[in-house]
Parts: structure tokens; C-alpha cells; sequence
């Protein structure tokens, strides 16, 4: 009855989830929310506050401190010690910035005493940051335009991107940057922590930098230099998914009783993992998770790159490539619409059921900074729709952010035939039923709605077995039987209409 651990490190909150690889059974999955658990940090959603909007960071030892504490919670629970293997999946784009190397870890002192002492910068820019616009030009022109720096890095470049990312901090902070030794990823960061020594980045999250070579799997000569001096230096070497780091951390056997031969297996990014989480091991099909962000991906053997630079292709943890849109205003938008009008979601859910779709007007949720449309100065637009009526509005954020989805994903030429669905708001059935209607497909929900952290228990399993990929999943990532939401005949032609009036006012408005 072999156990493996997956965690994953995400915006909000970190979790756990344990698998049993003979019974195919969950057996331990629970999460810490990271401002309700440490309020002495400040956090609001895992975020740092500020006053520019463009700039997102969040502090790292708040990570560090809440990964002691689910481990505690799990060592409780679980019998840690017939735990095999671990692996992880971070919030992909966030970078921390060492001073020093982590090694193995004392388990009579804290955790937080033993790593923050190492940071060379407080807090991570995150993936919601979009304050590198200047970085981002200075990299893709010196890479030789958007083509060319798509076609070398997977995506054009991002203001999130942790290239961009490292280049302001070398251009705003020199001597921190000068004094940094190691730059790791959330992914890198927790992985190395777990392992007591520098952990390698995967293809999966390394392609999220505009750094890593998409075609060679490793890091890009022209992109470092474009980057940052001496950025080569800096970064541990990138290494396939499934790579063994080493045993665990030695802090974690004594603190909390696991094996001393417990296999650390390389970390990877949020959507990389929910991709596997989510049993897409196979080219070819769709997945949406409805996290902090909105984002819709798929596997592919191919590397296609996105003409119109929106979209990325990553490395999938399974050796092929995958391709993914990211919305950021996802829950967080769905959030600011529910608490305007004072509902839980229970209410919002009501106020889906009581309007008919496709009938109000029409929102442009951009209540933060947005990545796909490229929109830098945040505004909500709103067209037909009364600004007070909440019921309207409630259905007004979804269908747009469903909307968004179709229109900017059609490079792809993917008619999905069904769509997979995970993230915290995949519990809500009334939103899927705007997926449904609005993609025209039926949607497909899972047992957890934590496919990262799922994803990443079985990165763990299949590193350490060297099972196939196919094998791996089975039983674990697979749809619950039924649960499928289905379109309404009814409504799916509505959306083809709106979708069309969808696109001009989202394009009258950014010409504007
Ligand atoms: P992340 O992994 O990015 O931290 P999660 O996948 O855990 O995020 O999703 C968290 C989000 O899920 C919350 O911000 C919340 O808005 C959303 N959520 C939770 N329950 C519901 C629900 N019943 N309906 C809609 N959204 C929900
Ligand atoms: C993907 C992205 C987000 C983060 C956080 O490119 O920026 O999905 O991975 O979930």
C-alpha cells in the first residue's frame, strides 16, 4: 500500500493530497488558506497590499510557514512514514530570490528561522503582477520581435513571465539582484526546501520565464543575455519532470516522522500539474480550471504556438507539450460581482438561476489589470446592463468570462467534444452550466476540485515508479460518472450570436 504526496503551493492556500497506488484511492486531502492561517502577514487572496495595481507580490516565508503547518495537520492524519515519494506543483511565473543555497534543514529549529535568513528580496512578484511592460519590450525586441520570441520561448513576452520579472528587479535593485545566488521558481523554491538542496525547474513551469529554449527544453542563451547579466549563474538547471532530486529534507523526518528514503520528485507549475491531475495525457483534449485565474488548456504532441501571442505552450510533466490562455480575472472578478451585492455563493448561484441566458447585457470584467485581452489599466464596461441589478450582473461576469474563453482560444481549432473542469469554483454547478452552454459541449467534473495537487501526488507516483503515463492516472483522474453538466439546446445558439456581439464591443473598447 504505497502512499505519494502531492502539495500544491497556489495563490491562495496551500494543499495536500495523498494517494493510495494499490486501492487508487484518495485517502488525505486538506488545505490551509493562507490569510485566514497567518494574518499577521497581511495577505489579502495570498497577496501583499499595495497602491499601484500593477504590481502584485506576495511574501514567500508565508509559504514556508503554512507548508510546516500542513504537514503537522498531515502527520496527524496519515502515517507519513509509508508516505514514497512527494512532488508539488507552484503557482507557475512567482520568483524568490536566495542568497544562499538551501541545504538540509535542522528539525529542533523552525522552518521560518532556518530559510528567511537566506532571502536576498522579502517578498515574490507573483503571477498577477503586470508592472514589466518596459521589460517585456526591451526582451522581445532584443530577441527580434514577437515571432521570433514566440517561436524561441513558447510565448511572446508577458509582463507576469519571470524573465521579465528578474530584469526589473537587476534594473531597480542591482546590488540585491548582484548579491542573489539562486533565483527559483514557487515551484523550485518549496521543491528545494522539501529536498534540502537546490532543486532543478521543470519544462512545465521553466516555460513560463520567456527564458527556456520550448524546442530544447533548456535554458535559451539569447533569452539570459536578453535578460540579465550573469542570469546563467543564478539558475539551477532545468530537468525532466519525473527527475529524482533526492531523498527528503532531513528537518521532515525528525519534525514530522517521515521516511528517511522518501523520494523528492521535481515540482512543476499549477497548470502543468492540473493538466495531469485532470488524466489529459492523451493529445487533443480541453481542460478549464476555475482557480484564482481562469485558465482553459490542453496536451498536444506537436509545439503550435499561438499567431496571435495570447496563448503559451509549456511543457506537459508527461514529455509532451501543452497549450494554455490565462484569465486573470477569474474567481477574484466572480468575487468582486458576489460581495458588491452582499451574496455568498449560494446567492450568486440563485441569481444565475433567476436570469435566462444570453438575455442581459454585456460586461467587460476587467476588474484587475487583464493578460488575455492585453489589458494594462483595469476598468469594468459595461453595455445594456444597469450597474445596480445584481442578478444581471452576477450572470453578466460569468457569461463574459465564458465568452472570453471561446473567442480567445479559436486559434487553437479545437471543437471540443468535452470539456474537463477543476479550481475551486468548479463547484459550482450553475457556472458550469454557462460553460456548457456557451462552448456548446458538456462539462465534466471530478472528485476533487484540487486536480494540481492530485496532478502532483501522481507526478510523485510515476517518478518514482517509472510507470506509463496512461497507467498512472487510471482510476485517479478520470471524470466522476454522471456529473457531467450538459448544454442546453435551447440556449446554445443564443451564445453564438452573443458571442459575436461579445467580440465587437471587447474590440470597440480596446480600440478605444
Ligand atoms: P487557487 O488554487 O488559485 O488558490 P482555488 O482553485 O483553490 O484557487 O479556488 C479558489 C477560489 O474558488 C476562491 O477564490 C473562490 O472564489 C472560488 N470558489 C470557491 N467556492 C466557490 C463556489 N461555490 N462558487 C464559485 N466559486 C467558488
Ligand atoms: C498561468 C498563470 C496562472 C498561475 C496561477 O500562466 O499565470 O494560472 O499559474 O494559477
Amino acid at each position: 500500500m504505497p502512499l505519494y504526496l502531492g502539495l500544491d503551493s497556489s495563490t491562495q492556500s496551500i494543499t495536500a493530497i495523498v494517494i493510495d497506488s494499490d486501492s487508487r484511492e484518495i485517502v488525505y486531502e486538506h488545505g490551509i488558506n493562507f490569510d485566514a492561517a497567518f494574518p499577521e502577514y497581511g495577505t489579502s487572496n495570498g497577496t501583499l497590499p499595495g497602491d499601484d495595481p500593477q504590481v502584485v507580490h506576495a511574501p514567500p516565508m508565508i509559504w514556508v510557514e503554512a507548508l510546516d503547518e500542513l504537514m503537522a495537520h498531515l502527520a496527524d492524519a496519515v502515517d507519513v512514514a509509508r508516505i514514497v515519494a512527494v512532488s508539488g506543483s507552484g503557482q507557475q511565473h512567482g520568483s524568490i530570490y536566495l542568497n544562499s543555497p538551501i541545504g538540509p534543514l535542522n528539525p529542533d529549529e523552525s522552518l521560518k528561522a532556518q530559510i528567511e535568513p537566506l532571502l536576498s528580496r522579502a517578498t515574490s512578484p507573483i503571477w498577477m503582477d503586470s508592472s514589466t511592460n518596459a521589460q517585456c519590450n526591451d526582451i522581445r525586441d532584443a530577441l527580434g520581435g514577437t515571432s521570433a520570441t514566440t517561436a524561441a520561448t513558447g510565448s511572446n513576452t508577458f509582463e507576469r513571465f519571470t524573465g521579465p520579472q528578474i530584469r526589473k528587479f537587476a534594473e531597480t535593485e542591482p546590488a540585491a539582484y548582484a548579491s542573489t545566488v539562486t533565483i527559483a521558481l514557487v515551484s523550485s523554491f518549496m521543491s528545494s526546501i522539501l529536498a534540502g538542496t537546490t532543486s532543478p525547474i521543470d519544462p512545465g513551469d521553466g516555460a513560463g520565464m520567456n527564458l527556456m529554449d520550448i524546442a530544447a527544453r533548456d535554458w535559451h542563451p539569447g533569452a539570459l543575455d536578453a535578460t540579465a547579466e550573469n542570469l546563467a549563474a543564478k539558475l539551477p538547471p532545468i530537468a525532466a519532470s519525473g527527475t529524482e532530486i533526492g531523498t527528503i529534507n532531513p528537518y521532515f523526518v525528525g519534525k514530522h516522522g517521515f521516511s528517511a528514503d522518501c523520494r523528492c520528485i521535481v515540482w512543476s507549475g499549477d497548470n502543468p500539474c492540473s493538466l495531469i491531475g485532470l488524466g489529459l495525457v492523451q493529445p487533443g483534449m480541453l481542460a478549464v480550471s476555475l482557480g484564482t485565474s481562469d485558465t482553459l488548456f490542453g496536451s498536444m504532441a506537436e509545439c503550435a504556438t499561438d499567431p496571435n501571442a495570447e496563448g503559451h505552450v509549456f511543457g506537459s510533466p508527461n514529455g509532451d507539450y501543452m497549450t494554455l490562455i490565462c484569465f486573470k480575472n477569474g474567481s477574484l472578478a466572480r468575487e468582486a460581482v458576489k460581495d458588491s451585492f452582499g451574496l455568498d455563493w449560494a446567492g450568486f448561484s440563485e441569481a444565475l438561476q433567476s436570469t435566462t441566458p444570453g438575455s442581459g447585457g454585456l460586461m467587460l470584467p476587467w476588474f484587475e489589470p487583464e493578460i488575455v485581452p492585453h489589458v494594462l489599466t483595469p476598468g469594468v464596461h459595461r453595455q445594456n446592463l444597469d450597474e445596480s441589478d445584481a442578478a444581471a450582473n452576477c450572470r453578466a461576469v460569468v457569461e463574459a468570462q465564458m465568452m472570453s474563453m471561446r473567442i480567445h482560444s479559436e486559434w487553437m481549432g479545437i471543437k471540443p467534444a468535452c470539456i474537463y473542469v477543476t479550481g475551486g469554483a468548479s463547484a459550482n454547478a450553475d457556472i458550469l452550466q454557462i460553460m456548457a452552454n456557451v462552448h456548446g459541449c458538456p462539462v465534466h467534473r471530478f472528485e476533487t476540485t484540487n486536480s494540481a495537487a492530485l496532478g502532483a501526488a501522481l507526478m510523485a507516483l510515476q517518478g518514482q515508479s517509472g510507470c506509463a503515463w496512461t497507467d498512472a492516472v487510471t482510476g485517479f483522474a478520470e471524470p466522476v460518472a454522471g456529473s457531467e453538466v450538459v448544454p442546453q439546446d435551447e440556449f446554445v445558439g443564443v451564445y453564438h450570436e452573443r458571442v459575436e456581439a461579445y467580440r465587437a464591443f471587447e474590440a470597440s473598447v480596446l480600440q478605444a
